[in-house]
């Protein structure tokens, strides 16, 4: 299997709620290796760009006031099969419904408040990844 790429962040609920280190142990646990790590805080026009695949759903709105409402810690992570095995790590998109063990099964509240995000294909991992860190930024 190929060593690829995925994106991910720590979305405001999980670094609101102190579980930052927790859940970077778990990808490191599970072999992902950092490429790029960094704190910063999404912008409205961030958030509607980086979601825009989501502008016609009902919970838009509500999406990127939940990912501006404060600090998020983004990375892009190294691994064999990284897009599929990360998913499979961070569980379900509804927490009622991801796997024991799971990142968002540990430490995600709700739908809404999922604790992490993960890439679905290597494209947008690349294009997520691009969004935000530069090259110069990526090892
Ligand atoms: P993500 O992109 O954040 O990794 O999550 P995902 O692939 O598992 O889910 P996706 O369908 O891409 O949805 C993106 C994010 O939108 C929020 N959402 N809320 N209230 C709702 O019905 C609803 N559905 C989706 C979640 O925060 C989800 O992670
Ligand atoms: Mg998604």
């Amino acid at each position: 299997m190929a060593t690829n790429r995925t994106f991910t962040m720590l979305k405001p609920d999980a670094v609101e709620n102190g579980h930052t280190g927790a859940i970077l142990e778990k990808m490191n646990a599970a072999g992902f290796r950092i490429v790029a790590l960094k704190k910063t805080q999404m912008t409205k026009a961030d958030a509607e760009t980086f979601y825009a695949v989501h502008n016609e759903r009902p919970f838009f709105g509500e999406l990127v006031e939940f990912m501006t409402r404060g600090p998020i810690v983004a990375a892009i992570l190294e691994k064999d099969n990284a897009v599929e095995d990360f998913r499979t790590l961070i569980g379900a998109t509804n927490p009622a419904d991801a796997a024991e063990g799971t990142i968002r099964k540990l430490y995600a509240t709700s739908m809404g408040e999922n604790a992490v995000h993960g890439s679905d294909s290597d494209e947008n991992a690349e294009i997520e990844g691009n969004f935000h860190f530069s090259g110069r930024e990526q090892f």
